[in-house]
C-alpha cells in the first residue's frame, strides 16, 4: 500500500498556504467563497470557515457568524448570500436587484431570500470552544444563542412542509448541492425562465462543462422568482419543489444537540434542544432512511416519494449523534458507490451511476465540505481508524491539488475555482 500519510513539513507548507487563502479572502465582515466567482459572503460556507478561521484567529471565526447573523430576517431565516455593498450588482447574478430583500432584516443589508444547510449552530459550538476566554469577552455565546433558536425555530415551524417534523428545502440552491442527480426528476416538472431573460455571470469564471446546464438556471430563476413575487412566504400548496433532504435534516439535528451545548453553557435549559434532537432523529430514520439499500433518500413532499438517486446527501445523517444506523452508512461509503477507502475526496454521486460525470459540480466530484462531515461523523461512531485514513488521504490529496472547489475522487484532477475558502479552512481543521 502506498503510504499516503503528508509528512510533518508538508503540513507546514498546507497549514502556510491555507492561512493565505483565508487571509486573501477575508473582506471587511467575512469571507468571501472565492475572489472571482462567489465575491460575496455564503451561508454555510461560513460555518465552515469559522471552523477552520478559530485555529488562525478565534476572534475573527465569531465575526464571520456574527455578521452572517446580522443580516438574520425578522423571521428568523439565515439568508444564504450576504451581499458585499462593496461589490458592483452585477458581479454575481442572481445578485440584489434580482432578490429585493428590502428591510426584511433589521440593517436593510442585501441579501437573497432562500437559505442554506444549517451548519452554524455546529460551527458556533467549535468556534466558541477554540478559545473560551475570547468568546466569553466578547459575550459570543449570549449573542449567537437566541438568533441560532430564532433560526431553527423558522425550519422546524415554517419549512415543516411535509408535516412530520424535517425541515424541507425549496430551491435546489438551498440544499447546498445545486446540480445534484437527485434533484433532477423534482425539477423537471418546473418550467424554465425564458434563456433570454438573465444573464449567467458564473461562465465568465468558471467552465460551463463544470457547471450547472443553462435549463438548470432556467429552472432555478423560475423557482427564486416565484418564492420572491410571493413575498417569500412558505405554505405547503406554493412551493413546486419541496424536498426533505437528508443533508439539510442531519445538520439540524446536529445542530440542536449544539444548541444543547451551548445553552448549558450559558445557564440555559438545554433540554428543549435535546428533545427536538430526538423527535428529529426518529423521523429522519422513519422517512428517509431505506434499510434494504442502507440509505438515507430524499423525499419529494410534493409525490410523497423518496428519491433513489445515490447522492452523498444519503451519507450526512452519519454526523448525528446516535443515529442508530451508523454502521450501516459505513457499510454504504465503503462500496462500489462511493469507495471510502480510495476515492478522495468522497464523490458527490455514486462512482457507478451512468451518469456520474467526475469533473461537473455537483454530479460526481469530491468536496472537501461533505468529506470532513463525514470524517466528524466517523469520530463521533468510534470509527477512528477510517476516520484517521480518510484524514491523511484528503491532507495528502489538497497537497497535490491545491485547494480546489472541488476534484475528480479518482485521478485527483482539481476543478472550479482554485483559493476556495472551506478548502482551505477545513484543511487548517484536518491538520489540527
Ligand atoms: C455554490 O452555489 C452557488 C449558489 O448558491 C452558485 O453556484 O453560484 C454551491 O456549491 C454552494 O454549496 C456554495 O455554498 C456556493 C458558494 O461556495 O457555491
Amino acid at each position: 500500500a502506498v503510504d499516503t500519510r503528508p509528512a510533518a513539513s508538508d503540513h507546514r507548507n498546507l497549514d502556510r498556504a491555507a492561512r493565505r487563502v483565508l487571509v486573501t479572502n477575508w473582506r471587511a465582515r467575512a469571507t468571501v467563497p472565492a475572489t472571482k466567482l462567489y465575491p460575496h459572503q455564503w451561508s454555510w460556507d461560513s460555518a465552515f470557515i469559522a471552523i477552520g478561521l478559530r485555529h488562525l484567529s478565534p476572534t475573527r471565526a465569531q465575526r464571520e457568524l456574527e455578521s452572517l447573523f446580522g443580516a438574520q430576517w425578522h423571521d428568523g431565516r439565515v439568508p444564504h448570500i450576504v451581499f458585499d455593498p462593496d461589490v458592483p450588482g452585477d458581479a454575481y447574478f442572481p445578485g440584489p436587484g434580482f432578490w429585493r430583500s428590502g428591510s426584511a432584516n433589521a440593517a436593510a443589508v442585501p441579501t437573497s431570500g432562500i437559505v442554506q444547510p444549517p451548519a452554524h449552530a455546529l460551527a458556533t459550538w467549535a468556534t466558541y470552544r477554540a478559545d473560551p476566554a475570547v468568546a466569553h469577552v466578547r459575550g459570543f455565546l449570549p449573542r449567537m444563542y437566541p438568533r441560532l433558536a430564532h433560526w431553527h425555530h423558522y425550519l422546524l415551524t415554517r419549512r415543516d412542509l411535509g408535516g412530520a417534523g424535517l425541515a424541507s428545502i425549496v430551491h435546489p440552491w438551498e440544499s447546498g448541492m445545486d446540480n445534484s442527480p437527485a434533484w433532477d426528476a423534482p425539477l423537471s416538472r418546473i418550467e424554465p425562465a425564458p434563456p433570454g431573460s438573465f444573464t449567467r455571470r458564473d461562465l465568465a469564471h468558471a467552465p460551463a462543462a463544470e457547471r450547472p446546464t443553462d435549463l438548470d438556471y432556467g429552472r432555478y430563476i423560475r423557482l427564486a422568482s416565484d418564492y420572491r413575487d410571493a413575498g417569500y412566504a412558505d405554505s405547503p400548496s406554493m412551493h413546486a419543489f419541496a424536498i426533505e433532504d437528508p443533508l439539510y435534516n442531519a445538520l439540524l439535528i446536529a445542530g440542536e444537540h449544539a444548541l444543547a451545548d451551548i445553552a448549558a453553557a450559558i445557564g440555559r435549559d438545554p433540554a428543549p434542544h435535546l428533545a427536538t434532537a430526538a423527535r428529529l432523529t426518529a423521523a429522519l430514520v422513519s422517512r428517509l432512511y431505506d434499510p434494504a439499500a442502507n440509505m438515507f433518500f430524499p423525499r419529494n413532499v410534493n409525490t410523497g416519494e423518496l428519491v433513489r438517486s445515490w447522492s452523498i446527501t444519503g451519507l450526512m445523517p452519519m454526523i448525528v449523534p446516535g443515529l442508530p444506523v451508523a454502521r450501516e452508512l459505513v457499510d454504504t461509503a465503503l462500496g462500489n458507490r462511493f469507495r471510502l477507502r480510495e476515492a478522495c475526496p468522497l464523490p458527490s454521486y455514486d462512482l457507478t451511476a451512468p451518469d456520474h460525470v467526475p469533473g461537473q459540480y455537483w454530479r460526481g466530484p469530491g468536496w472537501v465540505n461533505t468529506s470532513w462531515l463525514f470524517w466528524h461523523g466517523l469520530r463521533l461512531h468510534g470509527e477512528t481508524a477510517l476516520a484517521d485514513d480518510l484524514r491523511d488521504r484528503l491532507l495528502h490529496r489538497v497537497l497535490e491539488t491545491g485547494f480546489r472547489e472541488y476534484v475528480d475522487p479518482l485521478t485527483g484532477t482539481g476543478h472550479g475555482s482554485d483559493g476556495f475558502s472551506w478548502t482551505a479552512a477545513l484543511t487548517l481543521d484536518l491538520i489540527r
